[in-house]
């Protein structure tokens, strides 16, 4: 007899406080609206819609953190609901909301499932701390905070509002990075630590001389051959050309086929227990543009719950 189907929850996490652009908070009523809910039943999961998390909290503080303690207090309230939705054993899909949200999904994979492997697409790298972001803007830092590197010092009165966060600490060497191509400064120092320190660190330079088969074979090597994987997938590594209705678009990203065979690849280890989709903001591009953009994250989605050509 074939197993029961397994159960995704999807969670809508409608944050725009990690960045400044309006419109990145109707992704979650968008990507809805797109049918994805109807797309993933009919790859054979039962599909639990839990609603959005509510991210609008608290008063802000003023800090190096814009909306820290927005953030810290909304990414607290995510974390608790996909933790519930981990601990029924369902795959957690988040629809971000910007990139902060991954302080929560990525927390609530690791309290739930301690041994989870992080793999990282994006553009940027987004592993600045308070103190070297040029930005001040939360969805550049998840990373940073994950990672365990964000000194208490540096929130300032905010930092209660990260408290929740101090037994979380995911380690270098579970990471893996694929897409980047627009580093800050400091970063770049950051991520060549974080190399040394065992992260797999790749850029669209590795994609353009092995082969996008190449890198993400390599980092799924990286991250080992048991143990449940978590996809934090900002839809600007994406090239803009495909998906244009994003905060932060930089040029020269991964091809329609390049994101989807990274997708499917996830599916095919069957280790895939959780996946942000990030950064879609429909009020940055013309209709046709928002609609590819929306289309795309809906589409990428299906590839990572095991939609498959043949
Ligand atoms: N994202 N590195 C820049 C910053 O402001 O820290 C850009 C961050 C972009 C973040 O796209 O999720
Ligand atoms: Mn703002
Ligand atoms: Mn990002
Ligand atoms: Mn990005």
């Amino acid at each position: 007899p074939l197993a029961a189907p397994r159960t995704v929850s999807i969670i809508g996490a409608p944050q725009q406080f990690g960045q400044p652009r309006g419109g990145v908070e109707n992704a979650p009523k968008l990507l809805r609206q797109a049918g994805l809910a109807e797309t993933v039943a009919n790859l054979d999961w039962r599909v639990n819609d839990e609603g959005d998390v509510d991210m609008q909290t608290t008063q802000d503080v003023a800090g190096p953190l814009r909306h820290a303690a927005q953030i810290g207090h909304g990414s607290r309230k995510l974390m608790e609901a996909c933790v519930k939705a981990h601990a029924r054993g369902n795959f957690v899909l988040t629809l971000g909301g910007d990139h902060s949200v991954a302080l929560g999904t990525v927390s609530a994979a690791l309290k739930a499932r301690p041994s989870t492997k992080v793999l990282w697409v994006d553009a940027h790298a987004d592993c600045n701390s308070p103190s070297t972001s040029p930005s001040g803007n939360a969805h550049g830092m998840p990373l940073a905070f994950l990672l365990k590197l964000v000194q208490s010092s540096e929130l300032g009165t905010a930092s209660s509002a990260f408290a929740w966060l101090d037994d979380v600490r995911l380690a270098p060497q579970n990471l893996a990075f694929v897409g980047l191509r627009d580093v800050d400064a400091e970063e770049r120092k950051i991520l060549l630590r974080l190399r040394e320190r065992g992260a797999f660190v790749s850029t669209m330079h590795d994609v353009d001389r092995r082969g996008i088969g190449h890198v993400v074979d390599t980092a799924l090597d990286h991250l080992g051959d048991d143990g449940p994987l978590h996809c934090s997938f900002d839809v600007d590594s994406c090239d803009p050309l495909i998906a244009p209705a994003t905060g932060t678009a930089v040029r020269g990203g991964l091809t329609y086929r390049e994101a989807h065979f990274l997708c499917e690849a996830l599916a095919a280890t069957g280790r895939l227990g959780s996946l942000d989709v990030v950064e879609v903001n429909s009020a940055l591009a013309d209709p046709v543009g928002a609609k590819a953009t929306v289309d795309l994250a809906a589409g990428l989605v299906a590839s990572a719950l095991g939609a498959v050509i043949l």
